[in-house]
């Protein structure tokens, strides 16, 4: 008897817990509402099942106790409940999938209208791309991604020279504008989440997956990475500011093309090539994803003002931080692992001359 008055506090447990909880959906910020509406359904339709089937084991728990005198009969089979559990179950399987069918194939097929924006995801930061006065996206491929190409574009097709490239994890979008977006991984699985658009999708390398939605609430809202995809997998954030049409058209006249962004590079060459060298490298191979260089915490230490430091280590040995250890923490970084920090980062393949630009980039960090 104490285990059927159990069950029952557990459903109404759980019922009250469902309408009293405080974790609720974030309010939404997109069109789709269709999402909410799936999940409802599925919400509904499991929690009916749950309560019935708590209830009905407690009420058999009841009526079929132990009593002197009574037997239970053998009965092996009874088609007709069988018929209708079946048909049930059937029902409500199919009542939780099918709408999920129906929505998916409405997100993933944008509007002609929509307005392009390419999404890509790397170990651990986000990047964006939007096309140019000509509308369109250059051609990309991962056989041209280098330290000064961190997005892969093809040198060779004049469409990209125009293309809009931001090399960091804040995207700006019109409100009530719908947007397309395509989206890249350049190594592993990641996912572009942003919970208020209800908008999740995996980014696969190799493939270009397509999403689409409209802002329609003005704000700053974070993107996640929804994928497991390394040991700074939690790290990897990004924003998304949703603001009106002339604000958004004023961010973007000043954000940097291709061509600009050329021109920009080889002007910082001509002033310490090396050195200009190394700061590609540590944002094509994600270094800065770890390691601040304006002093801020991060899975790594930060890189500002590092070189001539005195570390102290796990184990309690002391290092100071000059070309030999720096040079060894990026070939070998777990020989010395500096106190309060794990021994996670995966040894970097780099020759002697990327290993000396890099060094010389961390040593400018001040
Ligand atoms: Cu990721």
């Amino acid at each position: 008897m104490a285990l059927a008055i159990a069950l029952v506090l557990i459903a109404v447990g759980a019922v009250v817990f469902h309408w009293w909880s405080p974790w609720w959906l974030t309010p939404l910020a997109s069109n789709w509402g269709l999402m909410d509406d799936t999940l409802m359904i599925t919400m509904v339709i499991t929690g009916v099942v749950f309560v019935a089937i708590n209830l009905f084991i407690a009420y058999a728990i009841w009526r079929y106790r132990h009593r002197p005198g009574h037997r239970a009969h053998y009965e092996p089979h009874n088609k007709k409940l069988e018929w209708w559990l079946s048909a049930i179950t059937t029902g409500g399987v199919c009542a939780m999938l099918a709408p999920g069918l129906w929505a998916y194939a409405d997100f993933i097929s944008p509007p002609k209208d929509a307005m392009l924006v390419e999404v890509i995801g790397q170990q651990w930061l986000w990047r964006f791309r939007l096309p140019g006065q000509d509308g369109k996206l250059g051609l990309t491929d991962v056989r041209f991604v280098a330290p000064d190409n961190p997005f892969g574009l093809n040198p060779n097709d004049p469409s990209g020279r125009d293309d809009v490239l931001i090399d960091a994890p804040e995207l700006h979008l019109p409100l009530n504008r719908p947007v397309k977006v395509v989206q890249r991984s350049l190594d592993v699985l990641h996912n572009f989440n942003v919970p208020q658009f209800r908008v999740k999708l995996d980014l696969v390398p190799g493939l270009v997956t397509t999403v689409w939605f409209v802002p329609t609430k003005a704000g700053r809202y974070d993107i996640q990475c929804s994928q497991y995809c390394g040991v700074a997998h939690y790290n990897m954030h990004g924003h998304v500011v949703v603001e009106p049409e002339d604000k958004f058209q004023a961010w973007l006249a000043a954000q940097p093309t291709l061509t600009q962004l050329a021109a920009k590079a080889s002007a910082k060459a001509a002033g310490n090539p090396l050195v200009a060298q190394g700061r590609d490298i540590a944002q094509s191979k994600g270094c800065v994803a770890c390691h601040s260089v304006d002093g801020k915490p991060g899975v790594g230490p930060t890189w500002k003002g590092l070189y001539g430091k005195t570390e102290s280590l796990v184990g309690g040995a002391a290092v100071k931080a000059d070309d030999a250890y720096l040079k060894e923490s990026i070939l070998e970084p777990n020989a010395k692992v500096v106190q309060g920090f794990s021994p996670v980062m995966p040894p970097q393949k780099l020759s002697d001359q990327e290993v000396a630009a890099l060094v010389a980039y961390i040593k400018d960090v001040k």
